[in-house]
């Protein structure tokens, strides 16, 4: 079994630096040799220089920030995970803000394009181009990928490619009302923590699996946003929400998906190292690798 693990030092996608070092961070903390002893094979690409990707002038684009500059990167982010998986490797994305999923999700459903998306995070990211009200990338990700963010020249390279059944939420507490609006309308599944708290986490990720992946029908990306975690658990991250998901809940949802065998891609997202203090950096750091760990395969007995 192999690995290719995909670091994204980029933080375009929204405006607070240093989530950029995050790739950085979790390598140096060791998660590399970490999954080699966990039996994998790895393929990790290097530290990667996306900021010689920024075009010198990148105004906004409608209400959307750094819009150039995220395709870019995102269009080059979607080729590396395709060209892993073509190799048969699990393609594993460090980022960097969540506007990478852009990239990662696309290349997954280049290779696999009926896989389901589980997407764990306090927030939907499903904002459009014209729903937005922060015009931060990363709050817009599944709405390029399902089609419905209207045409965006900048985003030309984008393809639909992922549809309302094969997606489900679970960890949402922060979520806007335009999104609200697009998650009804397009009859999207999720699990907030309301749904956490009143079915628990072992039956909710039942649940999302299964909708994503009926009978194990369907190969499985999972992008996890570490501010789906509580921010007692996960504090070094852009946009904290409180309420989230225990330490527990976390692993829980990856060992479950490990389960499942159907994994094909994971990111890793949103864990920013130059936010709190060191505690705060090693706690989050070492919480992003364990997450990790348990979706590739390690037990606790
Ligand atoms: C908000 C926050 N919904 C936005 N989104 C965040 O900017 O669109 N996503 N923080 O991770
Ligand atoms: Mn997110
Ligand atoms: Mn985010
Ligand atoms: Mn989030």
């Amino acid at each position: 079994k192999s690995i290719g693990v995909v670091g994204v030092p980029f933080s375009g996608g929204q405006p607070r630096a240093g989530v950029d070092q995050g790739p950085l961070k979790i390598i140096e903390f060791g998660l590399l040799d970490q999954l080699k002893e966990l039996e994998w094979q790895v393929k990790f690409d290097g530290h990667r220089d996306y900021s010689v990707m920024q075009p010198a002038s990148d105004p906004p684009v409608g209400k959307l920030l750094n819009a150039r500059f995220v395709s870019a990167v995102t269009e080059s982010v979607a080729t590396s995970v395709a060209s892993h998986l073509k190799e048969g490797s699990l393609a594993l994305t460090i980022g960097g803000d969540h506007s990478i999923a852009l990239g990662t999700v696309s290349g997954t459903m280049a290779v696999h394009p009926n896989a389901g998306l589980i997407w764990v995070d306090a927030h939907a990211d499903i904002n459009t181009p014209e729903s937005t009200e922060s015009g931060n990338i990363h709050g817009c990700p599944i709405s390029f990928l399902l089609g419905i963010a209207g045409q965006v020249k900048e985003f030309d390279w984008v393809k639909p490619c992922l549809t309302p059944d094969r997606l489900v939420y679970i960890g949402l507490r922060d979520v806007d009302a335009g999104e609200k609006k697009i998650l009804r309308e397009n009859g999207i599944k999720a699990f907030s923590m309301h749904e956490v708290d009143k079915y628990g986490i072992a039956k909710v990720v039942e649940m999302a699996i299964e909708h994503v992946s009926p009978n194990g029908s369907r190969p499985i990306h999972l992008s996890f946003d570490v501010d789906a975690l509580d921010p007692t658990v996960a504090p070094s991250t852009g946009t904290p929400v409180r309420g989230g998901l225990t330490f527990r809940e976390g692993h829980y949802i990856c060992e479950a998906i490990h389960e499942t065998g159907a994994l094909v891609a994971m990111d890793l997202m949103e864990v920013n190292p130059s936010l709190e203090d060191d505690q705060a950096v090693f706690q989050t750091v070492t919480i992003g690798c364990s997450l990790v760990r348990c979706a590739m395969g390690e037990t606790l007995l």
